[in-house]
């Protein structure tokens, strides 16, 4: 059986670092995490990004760089974290969260991420500091 990859980005702008809180399902919701989705079949990572990013946020991304690794997530699925640019629009959440927030890098712990979010969004922090 082969593995279903979960997209997630870790959208800037301005130097801080969206997170996304989860309405559902009821084992996940209100925790935070970088928000996306699930790739159809034969779509690539990046596509699967802004078309997730539109849909949930109603927000245009830049992918920008896919960070080292890969992430389990429940049985047949793992996580892969891109960052991305904001191009255009304002973050809403659409469908799937109920609250949004900008995070400057030394308040991004402020949040309960997912555990499957936790390494990505270290990485995704010392990449905005870094910028
Ligand atoms: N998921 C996660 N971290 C993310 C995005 C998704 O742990 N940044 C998990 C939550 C779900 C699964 O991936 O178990 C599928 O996500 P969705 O329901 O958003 O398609």
């Amino acid at each position: 059986m082969s593995v279903r990859v979960v997209v997630g980005g870790a959208v800037f702008d301005r130097g801080r670092l969206l997170a996304a809180r989860r309405s559902a399902p009821p084992e996940l919701a209100g925790r935070w995490e970088l928000p996306g989705g699930k790739a159809e079949p034969g779509e690539t990572p990046r596509a699967a990004l802004v078309r997730e990013l539109r849909e949930e946020l109603g927000v245009e991304v830049e992918p920008l760089e896919p960070l080292p690794g890969e992430w389990p997530l429940k049985p047949g699925f793992v996580l892969r974290v891109w960052t991305a640019a904001l191009r255009s629009g304002e973050p809403r959440p659409l469908q799937d969260h109920d609250e949004l927030r900008w995070l400057p890098p030394d308040r991004v712990d402020e949040v309960d991420w997912l555990d499957a979010d936790r390494p990505a969004v270290a990485e995704a922090v010392r990449r905005l500091r870094a910028a």
